[in-house]
């Protein structure tokens, strides 16, 4: 038997291949119903900045990651990193760059009309999620393709890319029980020391991952109805 080995992607420049995609038609019942149950379960989803500090099952965490890690990417480049930390003396150096970076961006550095946006949040300088999560996973998006060698390669659509998988990331953790937070702060740099990262990589978010502290609260915000969104030609 011939073993093929195959690569995560074509060698550059490899000529199209193509391979049979037949998935199977779902009836139009249970399209709608998974529809209308994803819709439910997707309004349900709320970004969390109290967690309790209970274990989760890394399973689920890791299945997350590889659901994220299924993201469409520019040119199937796949240009993210997911650092899964556990650790907690790391996940409190982290916290205590972060909140480092946070207070000089709270002071004034993020200016009084982005503070005066982000007051209905009700966020401040502290990042005890940081540390309280059980999990913190930090993505990162490979500007360009460094390989074993020393070569680069031009990265496309990046920023998109990762983003998708990002969005992906927060539907799974939430369809299976988890709650997230999406943070990013800003300069990320210090992320790329902390967890040793190659320079090709750049931090793109942060995200706690755990359950609601018992005494969560979140922002009593509201979300755009469809009409408000949905522009049909
Ligand atoms: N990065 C800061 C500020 C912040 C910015 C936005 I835009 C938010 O939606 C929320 C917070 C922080 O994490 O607090």
């Amino acid at each position: 038997m011939i073993m093929e080995t195959r690569k995560w992607f074509p060698i550059h420049g490899q000529e199209y291949r193509g391979v049979p995609y037949r998935p199977a038609r779902m009836d139009r019942e249970e399209s709608v119903a998974m529809a209308d149950h994803l819709r439910r379960r997707m309004n349900e989803r709320r970004t969390v900045r109290q967690f309790s500090t209970d274990q989760v099952p890394e399973q689920v965490v890791r299945d997350a990651i590889a659901v994220a890690a299924t993201a469409p990417s520019g040119a199937h480049q796949q240009p993210w990193t997911f650092v899964l930390v556990k650790n907690p003396e790391v996940r409190r150096r982290i916290r205590e760059a972060a909140e480092n970076e946070e207070r000089v961006s709270y002071a004034g550095r993020l200016g009084d009309e982005w503070l005066a946006a982000l007051r209905p949040l009700g966020t401040d300088a502290e990042k005890p999620h940081l540390t309280d999560a059980p999990y913190l996973i930090v993505v990162f998006q490979q500007r360009y393709l460094l390989d074993e060698d020393g070569t680069t390669h031009k990265h496309y659509y990046g920023d998109e890319s990762v983003g998708i998988a990002v969005g992906m990331l927060l539907t799974a953790l939430h369809l299976s029980g988890l709650a997230a937070l999406t943070h990013t702060p800003s300069p990320m740099r210090f992320l790329s020391e902390v967890l040793e990262r190659p320079r090709n990589e750049k931090a793109f978010a942060v995200i706690p991952v755990g359950y609601p502290a018992e005494d969560c609260e979140v922002p009593d915000l509201v979300r755009k109805t469809l009409d408000q969104v949905l522009v049909e030609i």
